[in-house]
């Protein structure tokens, strides 16, 4: 009998600051998942420059990204949090994926979609092929399930899809992941436009919480979510504003919508919103203040980022070197 974990992959991109939708529909659930699996979360700083950015800035981020994972609560002994752009295995494996992978299949992502229509003046390579990057991530540490948010459904149906293609080819070589789409909280809606998802690239920043909001903006934003003149509280699509509140709630309070839905029966609007607003500062504030005592540790940050970047590179090595294999590459003399 075995006892070893199943593998679990996910990364975040350090592009802008994270807000309440990424935490609930994903941080969140990685650190739930966290004993149940062997972990590997990193921060995909490479898939940050298919959008141009400030380099300081990204340095800046990254690092506030990586740091606020510990903050959530992953331990960072037991589960290896990682800069993408420190094992060189990533891009390598990505190049062999790419001649793997249809100029057809990349064209339908809707991540490539929106992004380029967003960025006219710089639909680069890198954005196109973005998928087979995240896909590399992925099959180079054999992950068994990837926790993400609904958006990102496509990219994890891509690299399955990748992934068959080559085992098909070359034998079992990949692990074929699933994705992990939690109960609630999978999507947090804007808060000024409920039909849009809670985006931390809104240019409204009443339209989304941030993590390092103060408890009175929060409150504050929550006060002013948009809902409807229908008055009543219940969990339908035909009240995106109010589903997206009780969404919150539920995630913030460990409570199910129904459970929710019947403690604001015959409430108001306002309380609704004051009472979703206290169950969020409720879940940042101490997420907050263990990020600020972390940050400034700065040599046992400097220690996680070394250790864990060997601890990665020695796992995604050992898929490559046989992904090189198979391929035909030499081998190599030592
Ligand atoms: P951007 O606005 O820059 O595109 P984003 O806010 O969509 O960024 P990503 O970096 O693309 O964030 O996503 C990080 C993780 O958070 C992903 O797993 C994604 O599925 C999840 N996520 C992002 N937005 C939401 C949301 N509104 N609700 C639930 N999960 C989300
Ligand atoms: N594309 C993802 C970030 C990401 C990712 C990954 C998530 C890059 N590589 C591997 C899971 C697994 C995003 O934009 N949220």
């Amino acid at each position: 009998m075995t006892n070893e974990k199943q593998i679990l992959f996910s990364g975040m991109q350090a592009t802008g600051s994270l807000t309440l939708g990424n935490y609930l529909g994903a941080l969140k659930n990685w650190v739930n998942l966290a004993d149940e699996y062997e972990c590997y979360y990193s921060v995909v700083d490479m898939h940050s420059i298919t959008i141009r950015q400030d380099p300081a800035v990204l340095r800046k981020r990254a690092r506030a990204l990586l740091t606020l994972y510990i903050a959530a609560g992953i331990d960072p002994e037991k589960n290896c949090i990682y800069y993408q752009s420190h094992v060189s295995g990533h891009a390598e494996l990505a190049w062999i994926l790419n001649c793997f992978t249809y100029m057809g299949e990349l064209s339908r992502m809707t991540q490539f979609k929106d992004k380029s229509a967003k960025h006219t003046d710089n639909i680069n390579a890198g954005l196109f092929t973005y998928p087979v990057l995240m896909a590399a991530d992925i099959l180079l540490y054999q992950a068994n399930v990837v926790p993400v948010g609904i958006d990102q459904m496509q990219h994890l149906e891509i690299t399955r899809d990748i992934a068959q293609r080559f085992n098909s080819i070359y034998g079992d070589v990949f692990t074929i992941p699933e994705a992990y789409i939690g109960k609630v909280g999978a999507k947090i809606m804007s808060l000024q436009d409920p039909a849009r998802k809670m985006s931390k690239s809104d240019e409204n920043p009443n339209a989304s919480i941030y993590l390092m909001d103060d408890p009175d903006s929060i409150r504050r934003k929550c006060k002013r979510a948009v809902t409807d003149s229908e008055g009543v509280i219940l969990y339908r699509d035909e009240q995106p504003g109010v589903k997206n509140l009780l969404d919150i709630y539920s995630a913030c309070t460990g409570k199910s919508v129904d459970e929710s839905v019947k403690e604001f029966d015959g409430c108001g609007y306002g309380q609704l919103k004051e009472a979703v607003g206290e169950a969020v500062v409720s879940v940042l504030q101490p997420l907050q203040t263990r990020f600020k005592e972390l940050e400034k540790d700065k040599a046992y940050i400097d220690g996680i980022i070394r250790a864990n970047a060997e601890k990665a590179a020695y796992t995604a090595n050992k898929t490559l070197r046989k992904v090189q294999k198979k391929v035909g590459f030499p081998e190599r003399i030592r």
